[in-house]
């Protein structure tokens, strides 16, 4: 039987399909502007949380309000996230072409597609892709994991979905009978998670919102907040207008943090913008730790470190002062290339703050040492006492809407002690006890042909990996492949192989059947009514997971799947099983959104076995200076691996294959301003524009995910991530 359209497409109003030029797909053009002003402001008021970034906002509260009662408190991503869900069902004509004439589309072709509107099967050796009905597709994708050794698999998820999506993810691949199941945490903030623990003791972060209100020094580094988590910079320059400090540590000038004009503000709109940054420090790519090891010396030769915090809350000191005091000025000037004066006035300024708080992005984390730099920062902030009260602390910029929740209620491939223990206790079943591949590792597993069926919900795991050459070679190797998603995008269609694919449509969060919850990475926890219908042929996560649950474990298998067909069940669950989720079991009937518990530090009391912040000697890590070191980041018009505008507003409307360079470096290699030119790296090869930016010498970035030809796939011993931001590359031309 084939399958229905799906509802819109049907109608067919807002689509056009246009045809022609050098695509030979024919693809449809749907924008914002052809939403409708009522659909859009229906799914943007609609009471759920937004599904862009992590920042939070939405929920029971009100959409465009976040847990301030701030309104409105909506930006431009939100908005193109819905500008994607409330598109019509891709047409069926488009899957009458060959898979090799989607791969000519781009990224912003394929998301203009539309939604996916029916289930797709590709079957082993074929060039396209068939719709095919629900039935078949889930009887399929049971028959061939249950051929599957467990341990020859994986489970991948983006952090879109939800808890309750999310935990049975992950409680399916173990009951299943593997441990081999993570998130795009492992390419994000898992450096983070890492670096915390080593420091207080806990993985996220130790603010909320509302002591942004109340500080007088926010560190932003290695972040672009401007266009990453837009909503931050309100909290940025109303820092300003108090007279506190925002100090930006960036090897790029970004112009959005230099002045904002925030649409919000009228005055700020009038003066062209407000000043953001009262200092904004550029150290070399990769060289943060000798800068932070920098400003620490030189509080400790003011004297105005915290001694009283330190000694009843801290441990560990003592090395640390020695480290530091071992440590030579030409060994931290030479690494960072910042001047002793400048590190010093960075220091003076922290040094008169009353409250600080260090809020960092991926500048930081997609290093190999991307840990070491995350305890850099703890230790700073530990130093002046800046954990542990109200108006300070830590604030790592989390990406996706629900990455944190994800993590905190399993997906990940080890679980905390006593989480595991109590979900064995809750379900009475054991679960497999080897410690499970993190994201690389699967990917590496499957290139050696070790991974025979591969379960991925949500994300792009083949344009999100580095060096494309390698993710295609992985991801083809895998035999059976399962993606659950809303919409196609470039990894649906390349790295696939002769296996088998079956590609599952979902709801998107407003459109589920049930409500959800997601996780901020304040902490907070909100509840998303879900009921819109768009599409009639698409399902619920839960809902296919449940159902692959049913038919791959016996029928007397303690776990009853089928009940976590109700969201309140699975919330049940987690409230048990989670520390701190207590408050989850009865969030949908109280409506009360909440704070995970003991997350929040307003009191020195941290998470470690001794109750201390403890400071952690980082070594200066050594770095290449051969080569010109390229950073890999985002664009003001894409949402990872989504792209919406192909130019860049906020970099001089660079388009997607720029790669800025320092002036001098570019006369030195004798590159003019918008030379073609390539860019080489040991793992590729791309054809750029070079584009002139103010960076330091030797620092060079391009936009992901083009850029990930050149990325190599080593990654941090501690955390797993691969060194997305600093990839040795050199021009040719
Ligand atoms: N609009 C939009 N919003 C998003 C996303 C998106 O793609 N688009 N993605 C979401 C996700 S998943 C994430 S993780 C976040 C990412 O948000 P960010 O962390 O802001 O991400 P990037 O743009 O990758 O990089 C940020 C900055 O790191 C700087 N940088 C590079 N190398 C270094 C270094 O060695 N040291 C320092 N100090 N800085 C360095 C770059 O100059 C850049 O300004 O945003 C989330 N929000
Ligand atoms: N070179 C380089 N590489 C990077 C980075 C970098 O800075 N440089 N950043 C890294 C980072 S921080 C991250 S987080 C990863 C991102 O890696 P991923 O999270 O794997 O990738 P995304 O591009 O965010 O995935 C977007 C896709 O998710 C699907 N989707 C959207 N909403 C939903 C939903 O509600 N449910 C389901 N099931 N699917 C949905 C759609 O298919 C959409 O196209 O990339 C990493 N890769
Ligand atoms: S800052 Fe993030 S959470 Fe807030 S509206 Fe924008 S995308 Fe959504
Ligand atoms: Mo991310």
């Amino acid at each position: 039987m084939l399958p229905k359209q799906g509802r819109s497409s049907a109608v067919g109003d807002t689509s056009q399909i246009v045809g022609g030029g050098p695509k030979k797909v024919l693809y449809t053009l749907a924008t914002i502007g052809k939403m409708g002003v009522g659909k859009a402001a229906k799914a943007l008021t609609a009471k759920n949380a937004c599904k862009a970034c992590a920042y939070g906002m939405g929920g029971q509260r009100g959409g465009m309000t976040n847990e301030l009662d701030e309104f409105p408190s909506v930006c431009n991503k939100s908005v193109q996230a819905q500008s994607t869900d409330i598109q019509p069902a891709i047409p069926h004509a488009i899957f009458e072409h060959p898979i090799a004439d989607m791969q000519e589309l781009t990224g912003k072709e394929m998301e203009h597609l539309g939604r996916l509107g029916t289930p797709l099967f590709k079957a082993a050796g074929s060039d396209r892709f068939a719709p095919v009905d629900w039935d078949f597709a889930l009887n399929h994708a049971t028959k061939k994991l249950r051929a599957t050794d467990p341990q020859r698999s994986f489970f991948y998820s983006s952090g879109r979905s939800s808890n309750e999506a999310g935990f049975i993810f992950q409680l399916l691949a173990r009951a299943y009978g593997t441990n081999n199941v993570n998130n795009c945490s492992y390419y994000c903030h898992q450096a983070t998670s890492e670096g915390l623990a080593t420091t207080i003791g806990k993985g996220t972060a130790s603010v909320e919102l509302e002591d942004l209100t109340g500080t007088d020094m926010i560190f932003v580094i290695g972040a672009n907040p401007s266009s990453n988590h837009p909503r931050f910079i309100h909290m940025l320059k109303n820092c300003r207008e108090r007279g506190g400090e925002v100090i930006v540590i960036n090897p790029a000038k970004e112009p959005g943090l230099v002045k904002f004009a925030v649409p919000k503000s009228p005055s700020s709109m009038l003066k062209g913008g407000s000043e953001i940054a009262s200092l904004y420090v550029q150290p070399r790519i990769g060289s943060d730790v000798a800068l932070l090891k920098g400003i620490a010396k030189v509080v400790l030769e003011m004297g105005q470190q915290d001694v009283s915090f330190i000694d009843k809350h801290s441990s560990g000191f003592d090395a640390f002062r020695a480290d530091l005091e071992a440590l030579s000025w030409d060994e931290i000037v030479g690494a960072c290339g910042i001047a002793r004066d400048e590190i010093e006035e960075v220091a003076v300024r922290y040094a008169e703050a009353e409250n600080a708080v260090f809020a960092w992005g991926m500048g930081m984390t997609h290093h190999i040492h991307g840990v070491e730099n995350v305890e850099a920062i703890a230790n700073l902030a530990t130093l002046r006492g800046m954990v542990g009260k109200r108006f300070a602390g830590l604030l790592p910029l989390r990406g996706h809407s629900n990455v944190q929740g994800i993590g905190t209620i399993g997906v990940k491939p080890v679980l905390a002690k006593d989480v595991l223990a109590k979900m064995e206790a809750e379900f009475g079943v054991k679960f497999p006890e080897e410690k499970g591949y993190d994201t690389m590792a699967c990917l590496k597993a499957a290139e050696a042909g070790e991974v025979d069926s591969a379960v991925i919900m949500g994300g792009n795991l083949w344009g999100a990996t580095p060096d494309r050459a390698f993710a295609s070679r992985a991801m083809e190797a895998i035999g059976f492949k399962l993606f659950l998603t809303t919409t196609l995008n470039m990894g649906h269609v390349n790295g696939l192989g002769d296996g088998e694919v079956l590609i599952l449509p979902v709801t998107a969060r407003d459109e589920e059947w049930e409500p959800t919850t997601q996780e901020s990475m304040f902490n907070y926890v909100r509840l998303s009514d879900g009921g819109i219908c768009r599409l009639d042929y698409v399902k619920p996560e839960s809902w296919i997971l449940a159902t692959l649950a049913e038919g791959l474990l016996p029928p007397d298998y303690p776990i009853d799947f089928t009940a976590f067909r109700s969201h309140s069940k699975i919330r049940d669950a987690i409230a048990a099983i989670v520390p701190g989720m207590e408050e989850l079991a009865d969030i949908d009937v109280a409506k009360r959104e909440f704070h995970i518990k003991s997350r929040v530090m307003h009191t020195p009391e941290f998470g470690t076995p001794d109750g201390k912040a403890h400071f952690v000697v980082t070594p200066i890590p050594a770095l290449q200076r051969e080569r010109l070191t390229l950073a890999t980041m985002r664009s003001e018009g894409q949402f990872n691996t989504i792209i919406y505008e192909e130019k860049d507003s906020y970099r001089g409307g660079a388009g997607r294959f720029a790669v800025f360079l320092n002036a001098n470096d570019m006369t030195r290699l004798g590159v003019a301003e918008g030379q073609n030119v390539t860019v080489a790296s040991d793992t590729g090869r791309m054809s750029a524009i070079a584009t002139a930016f103010d960076l330091p010498e030797g620092s060079a970035m391009a936009y992901y995910p083009e850029a990930n030809v050149l990325v190599g796939t080593a990654v941090d011993p501690r955390s797993k991530t691969p060194a997305f931001k600093s990839v040795p590359i050199w021009i040719e031309h």
